[in-house]
């Protein structure tokens, strides 16, 4: 594969509905948008850093630096046998796991239009079918709140996760649980608490929660390790596991009983894999994480969804929650049954939808030859 040029497209979208958050409310997503252009094909790939470094050091303008500077000029130019041979070409800069995750998935779209392969069969994918559940951010009020549970679960969805922080916590369970005492429920608190939350946290065991995801800090793995002894109810790791080698270090310790697995989070497909062997080895089950993708990261996840240890619902769900209009073509929809059923054409199986990015683009760059700088 042949990596002719790639052109970085920043894009605005609003969200249908404010998604909130213990670290914040985002209206409207700023995503930086990769396109690989390789022996007569296009290969999409979508970076999921926020628009500010709150969930992580990364933001669409820090993946954007990193993507011109040194990241693109890596591959461009390049013959590559495989698109996994990207990450070592990119390992010399640290961090910028969303910039590096951006690219790389985008040769792995591009290698599979090429190979005429879905996406999913390439990575070594088996499941046909894709079960999701939903991530329900922060609202207004604890009324609203029961509102889109109730929505979400008359859509067919398998899992509800409720984000949560100090204050919109307990009383969140008790509402549901007294509604809805059998539905799948977990929590996601992305870093809310400490130690000193310990007789708070333990209150959650009466809630048969299916987990709860990230409580402490955001690089922790020890204290979590040490919470995990005082609950019931297990410890899932979203933040804190940044390639293979951390999800071994977390089971090791005993720091989470489940993974989030999201792609950009861990720098490209080929580290999601490893994170997911390295789970599937340990018994730990797997779900696939979400960060508000356009129709491009979403089609993505749903390919990484298929591999065999994703047995838990993920937060990967219909375009129409997230916007009015999605950039792919058709647009992710999601059975009655909670099921996304995989697609079979060569790619994605979603077409880009190049005219509606055009009009949604609002700063574009062509990488066309390495410079010096990253050779
Ligand atoms: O922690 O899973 C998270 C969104 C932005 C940043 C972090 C997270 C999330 C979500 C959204 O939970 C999941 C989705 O895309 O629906
Ligand atoms: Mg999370």
């Amino acid at each position: 594969m042949k990596v002719e040029a790639i052109t970085l497209r920043e894009i605005r979208m609003p969200l249908v509905h404010f998604f909130e958050t213990s670290f914040g409310r985002t209206t409207e997503r700023n995503i930086v948008l990769v396109t690989v252009h390789s022996e007569g094909v296009s290969g999409w790939g979508e970076c999921v850093a926020g628009e500010d470094p709150f969930y992580s050091e990364e933001s669409f303008e820090t993946a954007w630096y990193a993507m011109v500077k040194y990241l693109a000029p890596a591959v461009s130019g390049r013959t590559l046998e495989h698109a996994g041979e990207a990450a070592a070409l990119f390992d010399r800069v640290r961090g910028h796991r969303m910039a590096k995750g951006a690219l790389e998935n985008a040769l792995w779209d591009a290698e599979a239009k090429q190979r005429g392969l879905p996406l999913w069969k390439l990575l070594g994918g088996t499941q046909r079918e894709i079960a999701c559940g939903v991530s329900i951010g922060i609202q207004n009020s604890l009324d609203q709140l029961m509102e889109k549970v109730e929505t979400e679960l008359a859509a067919g969805y398998r899992r509800m996760k409720i984000k949560v922080k100090r204050g919109w916590d307990v009383a969140a369970f008790e509402r549901i649980r007294a509604r809805w005492p059998e539905i799948l429920l977990s929590c996601d608190a992305n870093s809310a608490y400490t130690l000193d939350d310990l007789a708070l946290l333990k209150q959650f065991d009466r809630y048969n929660l299916l987990m709860i995801e990230q409580p402490l800090w955001c690089d922790d793995l020890y204290f979590h390790a040490r919470l995990q002894k005082e609950l019931k109810t297990k410890i899932c790791l979203d933040e804190a596991i940044r390639n293979a080698r951390d999800a071994q270090a977390a089971i090791e310790l005993g720091a989470c009983g489940i993974v989030n697995i999201k792609v950009g989070r861990v720098g490209g497909f080929t580290e999601a894999i490893a994170v997911h062997d390295v789970c599937r080895e340990r018994k730990i089950p797997v779900w696939c994480g979400g960060m508000l993708e356009s129709g491009i990261g979403r089609a993505h996840n749903i390919a990484l969804s298929t591999l065999e240890n994703f047995t838990l619902p993920g937060d990967v769900s219909a375009s129409k929650r997230y916007w009015k209009e999605d950039v792919i073509e058709p647009e992710v929809t999601v059975s009655q049954q909670g099921l996304i059923t995989v697609k079979d054409e060569a790619g994605t199986g979603y077409r880009v939808r190049e005219d509606l990015i055009e009009k949604l683009t609002v700063k574009k760059e062509t990488i066309q030859r390495a410079s010096s700088a990253a050779r």
